[in-house]
């Protein structure tokens, strides 16, 4: 079962294209020491849980592992202070290394989370940076005079705005400038014009990659580079509560040196036959976030499409999406699915708001079927799987700036980080101690352990799903064709390879749909989301589907 870096590029190098990637916030995944926070060895653990090779387990076939580097955790990692090392709460450098072998003996591949755009306040590059105007690394990051108001008074040079809210200038009175900071301003941004900069990133890159990493997710790339002219950015006129989303961000990202830099890393790591990189991109970033790929073969492998994640539940909404996104990405690039994941929250609270229970969980089987049976590789959030929601949280529980800054009026991100909910014992088995932040009241009904044994539980439907896709080329690698007959409410899709042909079917509304297509051929209901459903023969001219029922037909 376990694998090594190919030796040069083949087949295999394109794992990426078929694999289903379960991304672990290492926070919330599992605590071994009982300090309340996970850690590597509390990962390792549950290895098997991810992969052991049987149908037992989820057969993921690679983790990103968002940051584990030493870090102030201002933004939980997100504020990296030294890129070639594990954070002491996380473990150690051995632990890691243990943590690949574990993990690649299960054939289970590991990506780490690249932060490029910025390091944490206290790495000794920015350290070195503000120390003084003539430090060797000063021009690591971007330093700027103030500018005056006309009385005279200091102002940031321009009117940009942080994401995380203010201005994403920060004064330091040491050397009398401005440094920006895109996020927090304990998140100063690197000027990625100083080829020192990228020499120094791509050591990083090296490094990790010696040790046997299978990739990067890359973080906020289209952050990368900024007109350093500073220009106000133009107002958005549209009404937004937060500050950043009242700008359009035409000059304090989304610059053409993005581009370059990408095409250099990936130059970089084709040196690693097998890596992948999967960028992460804001959704407005112009051209899309499929400008990432490239000429399809020069940037990224993969890119996040964040639309249908940011969409309400609408058949119509999520056919415009899917066939956009499909033709959007280059040949030689490879799209991806996603849901969910630590930032834009869980998509069973998302698409359950508003209606009742049993509605959202039909919502959420139909929602796995979708996303295990498109076209790309699929991107599972932790606890996705077993139906996890968002929690209620009071202020004095919050830990994340951002969601602090804007509570109780936007959701945030504490909710969707709660821990891993494993079994219903105390803290859901995610840990000894005090749980950092509080595991969802529902864990003794929703867990890993119960819904293991649990035929029609939502775990066994995605480790069905999985099984299904592994086994099958049109799911994993096949063509995507949407078949426009059906229902407005209802989203029908064929998935081909070779002799292969999969439709699939889905019923976005609460009400039953009977209908036909101009289908000549019959099939056989390999799957639905329906657990009561003994559908079996599927004729195209007399298709019934339940309300919120999905179904995945083998056509003769
Ligand atoms: O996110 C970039 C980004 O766009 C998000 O910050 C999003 O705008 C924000 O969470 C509001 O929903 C990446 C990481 O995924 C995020 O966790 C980090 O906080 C951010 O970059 C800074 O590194
Ligand atoms: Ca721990």
């Amino acid at each position: 079962m376990s694998f090594s870096r190919p030796a040069s590029h083949s087949a295999a190098s394109l794992w990426y294209q078929s694999a289903v990637i379960y991304q672990i916030y290492p926070w919330s995944f599992q605590d071994s020491n009982g300090d309340g926070i996970g850690d590597l060895p509390g990962i390792i653990r549950r290895l098997d849980y991810l992969n052991d090779g049987t149908p037992n387990s989820l057969g993921v076939d690679a983790i990103w592992l968002s940051p584990v580097y030493p870090s102030p955790m201002k933004d939980f990692g997100y504020d990296v202070a030294d890129y070639c090392n594990i954070d002491p709460r996380f473990g150690t450098l051995a632990d890691f290394d243990h943590l690949l072998e574990e993990a690649h003996r299960r054939g289970i591949r590991i990506l780490m989370d690249l932060v490029l755009n910025h390091t944490s306040d206290q790495h000794p590059w920015f350290l070195d940076s503000r120390s003084s105007r003539s430090a060797p690394k000063r021009n690591w990051y971007y330093w700027s005079d103030p500018s005056r108001s006309i009385t005279g008074r200091r102002c940031p040079p321009n009117n940009w705005q942080a994401v995380f809210g203010g201005s994403a200038w920060e004064w330091d009175e040491a050397t009398g400038q401005y440094y920006l900071h895109s996020f927090l301003k304990e998140q100063p941004d690197l000027n990625w014009r100083n080829p020192d900069v990228q020499k120094a990133m791509f050591e990083v890159v090296r490094f990790w990659l010696d040790r046997g990493v299978d990739g990067f997710r890359l973080d906020a790339i289209n952050w990368l580079g900024k007109d350093v002219r500073w220009p106000n950015n133009p107002r958005n006129w549209k009404m937004a509560f937060r500050s950043y989303l009242r700008q359009i961000h035409r000059y304090d990202r989304d610059q053409p040196e993005t581009h370059e830099v990408l095409r250099a890393l990936r130059a970089l790591v084709e040196e690693y036959p097998g890596t992948v990189l999967v960028g992460e991109a804001s959704s407005d970033t112009p051209g899309g976030p499929a400008a990432f790929y490239g000429s399809g073969t020069d940037e990224l492998h993969l890119v996040f499409n964040f639309q249908l994640l940011k969409s309400r539940w609408d058949a119509g909404q999520f056919r415009r999406i899917i066939a956009e996104w499909d033709a959007a990405v280059p040949p030689g690039g490879w799209p991806t699915q996603v849901l969910s994941n630590h930032d834009y929250g869980r998509h069973c609270s998302r698409y359950g708001r508003g209606v009742d229970a049993a509605t959202a969980e039909r919502r959420a089987r139909l929602a796995a079927l979708l996303l295990m049976t498109l076209r790309g590789t699929p991107f599972l959030y932790y606890g996705e799987e077993i139906g996890m929601r968002e929690v209620r949280l009071r202020y004095s529980q919050l830990q994340d700036p951002y969601t602090r800054r804007y509570w109780p009026f936007l959701q945030g991100r504490d909710p969707c980080r709660t821990p891993m909910q494993w079994d219903a014992s105390p803290h859901a088995g995610f840990t000894t101690g005090c749980p950092w932040l509080p595991v969802s009241p529902d864990y003794a009904r929703i867990n890993v352990a119960r819904e293991m044994e649990e035929p029609t539980s939502l775990l066994s439907l995605y480790r069905r799903l999985i099984r299904l896709r592994k086994a099958s080329p049109a799911l994993a690698l096949g063509s995507y064709r949407e078949l426009p007959d059906g229902p407005e409410d209802c989203l029908i899709y064929l998935r081909e390879a070779g002799d292969q042909r999969l439709l699939v079917a889905l019923n976005f509304s609460s009400r039953p749909q009977a209908f036909a297509i101009p289908l000549k051929e019959r099939g056989t209901v390999v799957l639905s989301t329906d657990p009561s459903s003994d559908l079996h023969h599927f004729d195209p001219q007399r298709i019934r589907l339940e309300p919120d029922e999905g179904i995945l037909v083998q056509i003769e």
